[in-house]
């Protein structure tokens, strides 16, 4: 295959690619390192004093090249879980390692929360890992995408490291795809062992050679090399950090490289490979090979090999000694960092008076002017996602209106800031999380879109296993305060299906995520605000139908206008009903609530808009529900197992003794938006379906 050629020609190479004897035989002790705490945590498994184990066994060798290529606390890396000899050459100790195999408190990459091999290291600018395969890659775009934004001359590169299973992931193409797109400085290391679990690269990967499928990639660098062998490995990557560091764009290093144990202590590859092949394996590995070589060229001698060996031995026994001896997590550490303790959204830090001054507006203009003051106060804010640019062709702006996204919440900004703070992303929702992710983490502030709730589904996997676990799995170690502006909900008229669904409450159910879904103008406005300044990843829900209504209108309340989150508001005051709701369901309710007034003088409702789903204002239900002794849970979303699920049982559970009729649920039919109204209004809630709930109510 068509492969960049290597830079320097094999006369003119210097010996040993420049490496001097003293970094040849400290490569080699990393390597060894590497293989005898994997087989020291093997035997530590089959004691049952670890709980899982996965080896890097076959791969050290590309592995030790890589970590001594990348500078340690500059450079960034996204590794995954082979990366046993990377991390170490990058000065993760053997200690540390085993401090999260036996799953101490102390661990310091997960606190013990997570399986072994599941890097992170704040200080190393190692970030923390995950266990699904592939989401790393569009992670280390955003990372290396803020490494020019912040500083546009600097050097670093970002290196993101998976097997070839992983390259079947949609997200690796979407990472290259976004990486050749803005030429980032990303270094991509496919560590190509020939199998994912039990599967073959025939079976994987078509026409059976990664590199080879790349080919098309403008200002790709691509090599591919044999990873058992150091000193080209060393060379390959040499070369491909070389590109990156240099402007020219990203690189994708093709490694071929041995899996020589099972793929976990829970596989047996004797099921699906043949002894020949793991005997053909064997003879690569690179455990035996590589000190081979240095006593073959002089550089070490049998007895100085020995002694390396037992060092390393003797070390690793040490440490795992002292691994043991260390304390459990403590049971009541697991809440600690799910939401940052530097910044409490919550707090009355955030309770602002409006200054009101204008006319009303409408919420996508609050919205817009909120973003806009939100940028001008602070550099680090970004915008981006699909079509929110005014224009990609800039130079065309003097001659266009400018788009600034479909229900132009962001318009103009990018002529204000800029295309480098506003601009168009591919169409592909998961590299935006995915980025927006690895920006935050590298301290920007992304406010990125998901253009409708409805397409918010390839990136699931972003926010549920990465946005919403980073802080949780590295102990606090890292953040991505991540603010994510969706478009959600019907009562649209030919909206159907793919325009018009609610659910958040797939998202309230994440711990780790705020979630928000205001009914105003002004709301709108001082919840963005306070998300674009807390410290949590954030879903703002922007209810479509609500962002021109008349009814909704505010004032401009002022620049520092801010609102705490799970902050009800009671809209309505009464004492016979309490209705709880949020979103497009609030102006439904009031009018539900003057209908069944109008025909019943004696009764008045409560409605509460709780405008924060997650975490949400208990006080307040709890408040109203004891006034009031009856209470409707009220929401757009299908009804089962709904978001008023939650709110109802736990109104059961804790307010059971101060109610005077069950609690009620309104909420859509269990099925989709249709596409004629006639149809639509009877599958989402309507203000009959609410009164005659509360009729029912208020005469049980
Ligand atoms: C998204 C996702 N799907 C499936 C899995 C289960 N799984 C873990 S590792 C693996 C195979 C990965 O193979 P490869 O990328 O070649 O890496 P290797 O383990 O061979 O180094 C699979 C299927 C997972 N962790 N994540
Ligand atoms: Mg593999």
């Amino acid at each position: 295959m068509a492969t960049t050629p290597a830079s320097t020609d094999a006369q003119s190479a210097p010996r040993f690619e420049g490496l001097d004897p003293d970094t040849l035989i400290r490569a080699f002790r990393l390597m060894h390192t590497a293989r005898r705490l994997d087989d020291r945590e093997i035997t530590l498994k089959r004691q049952n004093l670890i709980f899982f184990q996965a080896s890097g066994a076959g791969h050290e060798a590309v592995q030790v090249a890589a970590g001594m290529v990348l500078r340690p606390g500059q450079d960034w890396i996204y590794p995954y879980y082979r990366d046993r000899a990377l991390c170490l050459a990058l000065g993760v100790t053997p200690y540390e390692m085993l401090l999260q195999a036996v799953g101490a408190a102390g661990d310091p990459a997960s606190g013990g929360r997570q399986m072994p091999s599941h890097w992170g290291a704040p200080k190393l600018n190692i970030v923390t890992s995950s266990s699904p395969t592939g989401t790393q890659f569009v992670q280390a775009v955003g990372c290396a995408e803020a490494g020019r934004i912040l500083n546009a001359k600097a050097d670093d590169i970002t290196l993101v490291t998976g097997g070839e299973g992983s390259t079947s992931e949609g997200e690796f193409w979407e990472a290259l795809n976004a990486a050749c797109l803005k030429q980032l400085p990303v270094l991509f290391l496919i560590e190509d062992n020939g199998y994912a679990i039990s599967v073959p690269i025939e079976a994987q990967t078509a026409g059976g050679s990664i590199s080879g499928l790349a080919a098309g990639f403008p200002h790709l660098f691509r090599q591919q090399v044999d990873g058992v062998d150091f000193l080209a490995s060393y060379r390959a990557l040499e070369d491909a950090a070389a590109h990156c560091r240099s402007g020219r764009g990203p690189a994708l290093v093709h490694a071929h490289v041995v899996r020589l144990y099972s793929h976990s202590l829970s596989d047996d590859e004797r099921m699906y490979k043949t002894a020949a092949e793991r005997k053909a394996e064997s003879e690569r590995d690179p455990i035996l090979t590589f000190p081979k070589f240095l006593v073959d060229e002089g550089i070490l001698d049998r007895q100085a090999l020995q002694l390396i060996v037992h060092d390393v031995d003797a070390e690793v026994h040490e440490a795992t000694q002292e691994a043991l001896r260390q304390e459990a997590p403590e049971r009541g550490s697991a809440l600690a960092h799910l939401y940052s303790d530097r910044v409490d959204p919550a707090s009355e830090a955030f309770d602002a008076t409006p200054q009101f001054s204008g006319e009303p507006k409408t919420m996508v203009d609050l919205l817009n002017s909120t973003l806009r003051e939100e940028m001008r106060r602070d550099p680090n804010v970004l915008v981006f996602g699909e079509d929110v640019a005014d224009c990609s062709r800039e130079e065309n702006l003097n001659e266009v209106k400018g788009k600034g996204g479909v229900f132009k919440v962001t318009a103009g900004l990018q002529t204000e800031f800029g295309s480098r703070r506003v601009f168009n992303t591919p169409l592909a929702e998961a590299a935006i999380v995915g980025r927006a992710i690895g920006m935050a983490t590298r301290g920007l502030k992304p406010v990125a879109e998901v253009q409708f709730f409805d397409y918010i589904w390839p990136a699931m996997m972003q926010i549920r296993d990465e946005l919403a676990t980073i802080r949780w799995r590295s102990n606090g170690g890292f953040s991505c305060p991540v603010v994510l502006r969706i478009p959600i909900g019907g009562y649209l008229n030919g909206g159907a299906i793919y325009h018009s669904q609610c659910g958040e409450v797939e998202f309230t159910h994440i711990p780790g995520l705020r979630v928000l879904m205001p009914s105003n103008a002004l709301d709108a406005c001082g919840l963005l605000r306070t998300a674009i300044r807390s410290d949590d990843p954030v879903l703002f829900l922007e209810h479509k139908r609500l962002y021109r209504e008349p009814y909704n209108r505010w004032p401009h309340p002022g620049p520092d206008f801010t609102i705490p989150f799970g902050r009800a508001k009671v809209v309505k005051t009464g004492h016979s009903l309490t209705i709880v709701t949020y979103g497009a369901v609030v102006q439904k309710a009031l009018q539900a609530a003057m209908q069944v007034e109008r025909t019943n003088h004696e009764v008045s409702i409560e409605v509460i808009d709780l405008r924060s789903l997650a975490p949400y204002d208990w006080d307040a239900v709890r408040a109203s529900v004891e006034k009031t002794n009856r209470v409707i849970v009220a929401h757009e979303d299908c009804l089962s197992w709904g978001y008023g699920a939650e709110i109802a049982a736990r109104i059961a559970d804790q307010l059971f003794d101060k109610l005077d009729a069950p609690v009620r649920r309104v909420g859509a039919l269990d099925t989709w938006v249709g596409y004629h109204p006639q149809l639509e209004n009877a599958i989402l809630p309507q203000v009959d379906d609410l009164a005659r709930e509360a009729e029912r109510l208020l005469a049980y």
